[in-house]
């Protein structure tokens, strides 16, 4: 018999947060979406759970600011993280950030793997290496969604593919290397397919 696709059928915001404390039951399995500032991951979010305003998406860099958690089909959680790297951030705001992520990742027990956005026309930068190396001391594993295909040739989507899967060849953790687009549909339903086939319970 043929599997049903996974299909996002419900999605709630549950809450936003900046530290364990207020962060909701860690009860269900949990996928984390990070990326640089504007590089899509609210986007993301939105188009995957087939909703326009879920995860609230902005053109000026730097807009989600607290970690915001969904409800997924009442059995999964999604985690939309802040952005990293925005342009003249004080050394403050980083060191904070850096604080709560490390919060973040140190005390959730239940997260699958993270979805790190790349903006398709910039590729891979130092930062999301350092975001990738510190899910790798976490354990954690990676999926790279290269964003905003629409905005790329068809040749060129294939070669700034190949291009980061060459640059990430070194990191064990990483898991696949795709492209998406918000706009088009591109890549939608490989990324449910990747949630679907790690939470098989
Ligand atoms: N053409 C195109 N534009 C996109 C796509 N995804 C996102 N954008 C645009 O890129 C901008 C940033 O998108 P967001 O989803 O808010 O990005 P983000 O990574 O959540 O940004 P921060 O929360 O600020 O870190 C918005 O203007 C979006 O409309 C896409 O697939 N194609
Ligand atoms: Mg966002």
């Amino acid at each position: 018999m043929t599997k049903m696709a996974f299909n996002i059928k419900k999605s709630c915001f549950v809450k936003s947060a900046t530290k364990p404390s207020h962060f909701p039951d860690d009860i269900y399995p949990e996928y984390f979406f990070a990326g640089k500032s504007n590089a899509g991951k609210s986007s993301l979010l939105n188009k995957i759970c087939n909703r326009k305003n879920l995860a609230i998406t902005s053109k000026t860099p730097g807009r989600t600011q607290l970690i915001n958690f969904f409800l997924i089909n009442n059995s999964i959680s999604f985690v939309d993280i802040p952005g990293y790297g925005y342009a003249n951030t004080p050394k403050k705001i980083i060191a904070s950030w850096e604080d709560m992520i490390n919060a973040y990742l140190s005390t959730r027990k239940k997260i699958i793997c993270m979805f790190i956005a790349i903006d398709i026309r910039r590729g891979i930068e130092e930062l999301d290496k350092s975001m990738i190396n510190l899910c790798l001391s976490h354990n954690i594993n990676v999926n790279i969604v290269m964003t905003k295909s629409d905005k790329v040739s068809k040749s060129e989507k294939t070669q700034k593919r190949n291009k980061t899967k060459e640059h990430v060849m070194g990191f064990p953790n990483i898991l696949s290397v795709n492209t998406f687009s918000a706009k088009s549909g591109d890549g939608v339903d490989l990324i449910l397919s990747i949630i679907e086939n790690s939470n098989e319970n």
